[in-house]
Order: structure tokens, then C-alpha cells, then sequence
């Protein structure tokens, strides 16, 4: 009730605004410099200002290069690995502005993902074994590819704690559909795509019977296996195919990070692995823990993979199925030379595959340096037989020595590289809290090293897994952030920090703090690749179809037949037809809801309340919401988006007649 005057208030507050610019310009330009230098204080000129505010020359360029006055827009996207948080956080470039969180794998409360409407089938699509799965460990998002450039189509994320793949849609920033791995338990080595977005890798982490049957630990070596599942994706209908999809059975050796091989080394995968030694812990037995076991090698291994061999026997029919997956055994892709190994220095991480395609680089936790393996080289390597041995599986390894085309003395602990236009590379060395930067080209000349704040984990570059990226930035994506933010208790911010590096020197351009989980990778493109829609063709539901059950205009109505009760509404601003639902308790419920809107961003959002459904509106989107009337009572239903003047006045009543006790 009191709101009411207070948006006629600012209604007329717009519209003298409006009045003004229009009828003034040059007084209104005016006003604004006024505006702006009182907004100085007491302060006349810049200096005066940087003095103020004790900003130092190089803040100030710093500033003026990441600063997106109201109404520009930003040069490029990221796409950020929400973490714990399970979704995806949508930033642009200079400007670090966060622009959407796209719900993925968790429900989303604002974009109704998750809460009774058509996007609950895509979240069930993702439930493994007997168990609802709502949360998600997101580790790696990739921009499907088109020769090897981002295309600015779909989006792929794994869920490292559930083994999942899930697609986003890029027109319209939606999750689309969510697989679950059948084999493995957790995954890491994903959502890696092919060059031209064939496939979809995803490879397991921790070591488990293909198919998560129960084996006992003592069975490690002879029972526990890891993965490789490539998804193979069908771009016209925009979704995995998993049928068309296929496996490869690897050793259990903690497989991480995985990267596709590009222009000469396309066809070819890579994976790097740690805990080749098999360390299984036993705290409580009195062994050592599995880190201490798992860095007793001095090498672990790269698996190097032939894919498109792999999918020529895969159509032979040379699989055996496991959980109703055609996989590829290691009796078969070993001999075959479809998995060949190679040594890997002191607990790897990060296996990044150059712009050329000519190297993939891996770094070491516990090791100072990077390797660069010389694709060309293994290829070789591998079509002469030219091996030093095999491993207990069977598998063939290649010497280090003839592997590579070698090593950089980076600092400790180098991560994961990333690569500019110019034949720069850029590690996150994780101990020295540092970007390294390099030449993959030319490893003679000197590594430059930038300070980030603190600890940096994965890093991320403009274009930066294309085969042309675009230089300009990197962005270091920093673990911890222990005096560069207000404090918000002992749980802090990650941060991601822009760094230019357009120049002959790296420099740090700004912070970000991401508050709400633990990314790990993202991927930034140019913002003119993406062709985002404004709103849904009338009738569209969240599988991006026009939905059967979609509610034109004057074709509202309620259909019972007996406990089952469906309701076909509209919502337009600013009223929902019916506004009345009365319904029996027990009846089941199904509200069919169509947006009439036509106009960009005249978004409503449907709730009852206390029933915990919550749909979100765009304009022309049908939702399907089915529930149980399970609670008998009075209930209001309301729109959730301040919609127009009268948004509050876009409600009515769900009422629950009581059973006769
Ligand atoms: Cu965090 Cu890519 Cu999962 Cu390295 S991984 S940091
Ligand atoms: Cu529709 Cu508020």
C-alpha cells in the first residue's frame, strides 16, 4: 500500500529527467560538468583529486584503462568457473563487472532454475545413482570452437564432485542439458572441446572401478581404473549425444588436466596425471597419507592420445560396454597406439596445448620448471614404435628425453600456461604467488615475473585457447586475498586480478573480489562473437522449443479432470489470467505460463507462496510448473519482478480448499 505514492513519485521524477535532456541539451551537458567538478570536492583538478585520494600516476592509468563510463560497453566476456557455488559468472572485460550468474548445475533462485518450473528436468538429467545432485564443484568452462576459434555458440562446465557435463547456450545464457558420466565418480580433465567442437572431453580425477561398483581398496592396481569419455556433440540440435559417445579406459593414475591438440596436432588429446605411484593413504593404519605416497616418483605421466584412431575402432566395434557406455579397454588402445605415456616431472598440473599446436606445456606443483612437449616429436615417436618400456598395463612409454622439446626454469610451483599473439606464454606460479612470463619460441629469453595477490591458481588470456589469441589481457585468477579487501570474516574472497599485457611489461590493472566460491578456470572472448537474443520467440521454454502447452492471449482457461487440475495462464504487464486459482487439497497441480511480452527486458517472474515455486518470466517464455496442492490454506501468488507501475498489483490468490476429515 505504501509503495504506491513512491512510484508515482519517481515516475514523475523520470519524467521531468526525460524533459530536461530532451529540451536542453546543452544546458543539461553543462549541468553535468558542474556536476562533476563539485562531485570533486574541494578539489579543482585531477592532481588535487589523486593527492585526495592518495592515488599514485600509475593507479590512475590503471584506472582510465579499466574504466567503462555509464553506457559503453566492455570489450570482451569472461566465462568464469563458479566453484562450490555450481553455476557461471558471466564478467566483462576491462570493467570486471559481473553481468549474470548462470545457473547450471545449482538452483538460482532469481532466473527460477531449480524451483518446480521446465528447468527441473534438466536438473533431474543430472541426478547420479539414487541422489538428487544440487551442487556442483565446477572446474573448467570452454567456448565451443570453430577451427580452433572460440565461436561464441555454447558453453561446456564438468562438475569435478559429481562427474557431470553440463551445455550452455550462448543466445540466450541458459543451461541446456546436464550429462552425467555413467563410469566415473569425479571428473577434472574437462569440459575440453575438440577444435571444431566434435567432441567434448571429460576425463576422471580420482581412481575408481569403471562404473563405481564397490571394489576394496586393496584391489587398487587390479581394479580401479580411470577415464576419458569423449561426448560427442551434435551442433545442429545443440546438445551431447550420448549415445554417439565412447570411452577410453586409462590407468588408475589420477588423471588431472586435459587439453585437445590443434592444426598439425589435431586428432590427438593430451592428459597429465599425478600419483602414478598408486598411493592409496591409510592414516589410520599408520601409512602415509596419499600425499606424501603420491609424491614419491620422480615422474609421472602424460597420456598422449590418438582420438581419431580411437574412433575408428570405437566404430569397429572393438569397445566392450560398461554402465551402458561403448569403452575402449587398454588391451586394446595400447597396443594399438591410441595411449602412449611419457614421463611428467614431480606432481604435474596443467597440460596446455600451444596456439600452433605444436607444444603442450605442463607445469610441476613441486617442481621449478615447465616442459614443453614437442607433439611432432611424440607423433613420430609413436608411428616408428620407438618406446623405452611399458608400463604394468601394458602401455608404452616414450623416453622424456626424445620427447621434448624442453624445459624452462619458471619459479616454484608452475601451474597452468596461457598464450598471447605474440609467442608469449603466461604461467601461474602458485608458491611464488607470481604470472611468469615467457617465450614458447624462444625459451633463451628472460622470464618476467608479475606479483599477484596471493597465490594464483589458474590464469586465463584473451582468445587465449584459440589457435589466434588476442594478447591485450590476462587475468590471474588468485587463490587467496588476505589484505586486499574489507574484511568479511575468516572466509575470504577469491580475487582475479586484470593484468594488461599490451605493453613490453605486464601491469596490474584491477582487482575483482569473487565472493561467492572458488573458480578455477574461465575462458574470455571478444564481445562481438556472442549474438545474444533479446527476448524468446513467443512460447519458448527452457529446452528452447515452443513449448505445446504454450498460452496465447484470450485462451486462458482451467482444465480439471478429476485430481488433476491444469491451469493455461498469460502474465502481461501487469496482471496474470486467472489471477484466481482454487484447487482441492491433494489435487495435482500444473500452471502452464506464457509471457506476452514483447519488449526487451519486461521480464515478470511467478510465485506462490509458502509452495516454494519460483519461475522467471522473460519476454515470450513459457514455464510449466507442477506441484502437489499438499497444503491446504490461502495462499497469494505474485509476480517477483518490479515489472511496471503497478508490478505490485500483479497478484492474486492460490487458495487450497481442505479435504472433508
Ligand atoms: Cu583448480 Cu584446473 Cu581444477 Cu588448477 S585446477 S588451480
Ligand atoms: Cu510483472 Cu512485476
Amino acid at each position: 500500500m505504501r509503495a504506491y505514492p513512491l512510484v508515482v513519485t519517481s515516475l514523475v521524477a523520470t519524467g521531468i529527467v526525460a524533459v530536461v535532456a530532451v529540451g536542453c541539451q546543452n544546458q543539461h551537458e553543462a549541468n553535468q560538468e558542474a556536476a562533476q567538478k563539485t562531485s570533486l570536492g574541494a578539489s579543482s583538478s585531477v592532481q588535487d583529486l589523486m593527492k585526495a585520494r592518495n592515488l599514485s600516476e600509475a593507479d590512475v592509468e590503471a584506472a582510465l584503462k579499466t574504466y567503462v563510463p555509464t553506457g559503453k560497453m566492455d570489450e570482451y566476456y569472461i566465462f568464469a568457473s563458479g566453484g562450490q557455488s555450481g553455476n557461471v559468472d558471466v564478467i566483462g572485460v576491462p570493467s570486471m563487472r559481473l553481468l549474470k550468474v548462470i545457473g547450471v548445475f545449482t538452483p538460482e533462485s532469481w532466473q527460477g532454475w531449480g524451483f518446480g518450473g521446465e528447468s527441473d528436468k534438466i536438473l533431474e538429467g543430472g541426478n547420479q545413482g539414487i541422489h538428487k545432485i544440487r551442487w556442483a564443484d565446477m572446474h573448467h568452462p570452454n567456448l565451443s570452437e570453430t577451427k580452433g576459434d572460440y565461436d561464441g555458440q555454447y558453453l561446456f562446465v564438468n562438475d569435478k564432485a559429481n562427474a557431470r557435463v553440463a551445455v550452455v547456450d550462448l543466445k540466450d545464457f541458459a543451461t541446456k542439458q546436464i550429462v552425467p558420466n555413467p563410469l566415473a565418480a569425479s571428473d577434472h580433465g574437462g569440459a575440453f572441446v575438440t577444435p571444431d567442437t566434435d567432441y567434448v572431453i571429460e576425463t576422471s580425477q580420482y581412481p575408481a572401478p569403471l562404473g563405481r561398483e564397490y571394489a576394496p581398496i586393496t584391489d587398487y592396481k587390479a581394479k580401479y581404473r580411470g577415464v576419458a569419455i569423449f561426448w560427442k556433440f551434435d551442433r545442429a540440435k545443440g546438445r551431447i549425444d550420448p549415445s554417439k559417445s565412447w570411452a577410453l579406459e586409462l590407468p588408475p593414475y589420477t588423471q588431472d588436466l586435459a587439453d585437445a591438440g590443434k592444426l598439425g596436432s589435431d586428432g590427438w588429446a593430451y592428459i597429465n596425471s599425478f600419483n602414478t605411484e598408486m598411493a592409496v593413504g591409510g592414516t589410520m593404519e599408520g601409512k602415509p597419507p596419499i600425499e606424501s605416497g603420491a609424491s614419491q616418483n620422480d615422474m609421472d605421466y602424460l597420456h598422449v592420445i590418438n582420438w581419431k584412431k580411437a574412433e575408428e575402432l570405437v566404430n569397429a566395434g572393438k569397445t566392450k560396454t560398461i554402465a551402458g557406455m561403448r569403452v575402449l579397454t587398454m588391451d586394446v588402445s595400447g597396443p594399438e597406439g591410441v595411449l602412449t605415456l611419457v614421463g611428467e616431472p614431480k606432481s604435474p598440473h596443467g597440460c596446455d596445448v600451444t596456439p600452433d599446436g605444436k607444444m603442450v606445456i605442463v607445469g610441476g606443483k613441486l617442481d621449478t620448471h615447465t616442459t614443453l612437449y614437442d607433439t611432432a616429436k611424440m607423433k613420430d615417436l609413436i608411428a616408428q614404435k620407438k618406446f623405452e618400456g611399458k608400463d604394468d598395463y601394458g602401455i608404452p612409454i616414450m623416453a622424456f628425453k626424445d620427447a621434448i622439446d624442453g624445459q624452462v626454469e619458471i619459479g616454484l610451483g608452475p601451474l597452468h600456461t596461457v598464450f598471447d599473439d605474440k609467442g608469449g606464454a603466461y604461467t601461474s606460479v602458485f608458491i611464488e604467488s607470481v604470472v611468469a612470463k615467457w617465450s614458447y619460441t624462444d625459451l633463451k629469453k628472460p622470464v618476467e615475473k608479475l606479483k599477484v595477490h596471493y597465490n594464483i591458481g589458474h590464469i586465463l588470456a584473451a582468445e587465449g585457447d584459440t589457435v589466434s589469441p588476442d594478447g591485450k589481457y590476462v587475468v590471474a585468477m588468485n587463490k587467496m586475498s588476505m589484505d586486499r579487501f574489507l574484511p568479511v570474516g575468516p572466509l575470504y574472497p577469491q580475487n582475479f586480478q586484470l593484468v594488461d599485457i599490451a605493453g613490453e611489461k605486464m601491469r596490474l590493472l584491477a582487482d575483482m573480489p569473487i565472493a561467492n566460491a572458488e573458480p578455477h578456470y574461465s575462458q574470455m572472448i571478444k564481445a562481438d562473437k556472442i549474438k545474444a537474443e533479446k527476448v524468446y520467440k513467443s512460447g519458448t521454454n527452457a529446452t528452447g522449443e515452443i513449448d505445446p502447452n504454450r498460452v496465447e492471449g484470450g485462451k486462458e482457461r482451467v482444465v480439471r479432470n478429476g485430481n488433476k487440475v491444469e491451469v493455461f495462464m498469460t502474465a502481461i504487464r501487469s496482471h496474470f489470467t486467472p489471477d484466481r486459482i482454487e484447487v482441492d487439497e491433494g489435487d495435482d497441480v500444473t500452471i502452464h505460463v506464457t509471457s506476452l511480452e514483447a519488449a526487451e527486458d519486461q521480464t515478470h517472474g511467478f510465485t506462490i507462496d509458502m509452495y516454494n515455486v519460483n519461475v522467471s518470466l522473460e519476454p515470450g517464455k513459457h514455464e510449466n510448473l507442477s506441484f502437489k496442492a499438499d497444503m491446504p490454506g490461502t495462499y497469494p501468488m505474485y509476480c517477483t519482478e518490479f515489472c511496471s507501475a503497478l508490478h505490485l498489483e500483479m497478484t492474486g490468490y492460490f487458495l487450497v480448499k481442505p479435504k472433508k476429515r
